[in-house]
């Protein structure tokens, strides 16, 4: 309903420009909320429309019911106040209809303009040597595995067979966490400075047998250099089970590197030591830069330098002393043995890109980076 004419009991000029000024108010008010044609057609008929418009009922109320000398007077008035109506509502179309285009002309899309380029991110290229790493032990049946960069002394070290004030510590260049000191030394903070605690964290939490992989940053007070950082990332490896051999984790081991480096490299195992293994090895690949002769041409093999081989990892049997520490879930080591092996990712990123800088993987140039995309 537009709006509702009242009936008039005083026809006089003013009392009719009263009720007009009343009238053309509500006419401009429902003008201004017009704003698209269907919205304008209803505003029109609520005005215009012949059977009960509000033009009928003015017609009506206040022409028809005008006493006889009042007739012309209103009359005039009647029709000044038509044409005002119907210039308001022609007006009204006019907006809607201008609004409309405008509308248009905002949303237009020219489809022929070029698109906007935006540059996608890639992976980073030693998270790219993580994941193709996880990829070959995932295959074998392996789960990946995560866990805390700020660790325990105990989880850190402790579990893992050095005892408080091995040698194996100091080697270690660890960060501690200040502030520690009123702490039981098994309880003091410091940041991991290999991802074996994860091994420990996932054999209290699982039974064997278990084969998992645990990648991960880690920390040493190592000053940056071509080939060192204080964060730096590794990978291992644990299998657990009953009957795992040396042999195991040779075999597991040479199918990982072809699996990495291509089926033509070969593997050589040297004897080490690590606190958490016995026996413990280093393993070799042979040189994938040069097949293994050490020389390139005339020239002698830098990756290799000279000798055939690669260091890649270090790796054992766990030792029972580990296993000691998780006997109550499973681990008894009468019953179960197994393999471990840890492995620098960044270091296996400059080997496989031939990068001769372990500080360009850290410093963000996008023109580095880019390479790798
Ligand atoms: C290296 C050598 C290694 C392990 C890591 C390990 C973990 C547990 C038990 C036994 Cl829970 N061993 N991990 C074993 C041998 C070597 O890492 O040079 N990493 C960069």
């Amino acid at each position: 309903m537009a709006y509702t004419v009242p009936k008039l009991k005083d026809f006089s000029p003013a009392a009719l420009d009263k009720a007009a000024a009343k009238l053309l108010a509500a006419l401009e008010q429902e003008a201004a909320g017009v704003t698209n044609e269907s919205g304008w057609k209803t505003f029109r008929d609520g005005w215009m429309a012949r059977k009960s418009g509000v033009l009928t009922q003015v017609n009506d109320l206040w022409l028809k019911a005008a006493p006889k000398d009042a007739k012309r007077d209103v009359g005039q008035q009647v029709n000044e106040l038509k044409k005002r109506v119907e210039q308001t509502i022609e007006a009204a179309l006019l907006r809607a209809q201008g609004a409309a285009t405008s509308d248009l002309e905002c949303e237009r899309l020219d489809i022929t303009l070029p698109g906007i380029q935006r540059p996608i991110g890639a992976e980073h290229p030693v998270i790219k040597t993580m994941n193709e790493i996880i990829a070959v032990f995932r295959n074998l049946g392996y789960s990946v595995e995560e866990g805390p960069e700020i660790e325990t002394d105990y989880y850190n070290f402790e579990s893992l067979n050095f005892p408080p004030n091995h040698p194996a510590r100091d080697m270690q260049d660890t960060l501690f966490i200040a502030g520690q000191e009123s702490k039981p030394l098994r309880e003091r903070l410091l940041l991991r400075t290999h991802t074996s605690p994860v091994q420990i964290r996932t054999m209290e939490k699982m039974k064997p047998p278990i084969r998992i992989v645990i990648p991960g940053r880690v920390y040493r007070n190592d000053p940056p250099d071509a080939s060192h950082s204080p964060v730096f990332h590794q990978i291992e490896g644990l299998a657990v089970d009953t009957n795992i051999k040396f042999g195991d984790l040779k075999g597991t081991l040479d199918h990982a590197m072809k699996a990495l480096f291509g089926s033509n490299v070969r593997t050589s195992f040297r004897p080490s030591f690590f606190p958490f293994t016995e026996p413990s090895a280093e393993l070799l690949v042979s040189c994938f830069i040069c097949g293994g002769s050490g020389q390139r041409g005339s020239d002698p093999c830098r990756p290799c330098k000279q000798t055939g081989w690669i260091e890649i990892l270090g790796c054992g049997m766990v030792d029972p002393n580990v296993f000691q520490f998780v006997e109550h879930n499973g681990y008894d080591p009468k019953r179960v043995s197994g393999f471990a092996f840890g492995m620098g990712a960044d270091r296996v990123a400059l080997l496989k890109y031939g990068v001769d800088d372990l500080q360009l993987f850290f410093q963000g140039d996008v023109r580095f980076l880019r390479q790798f995309a």
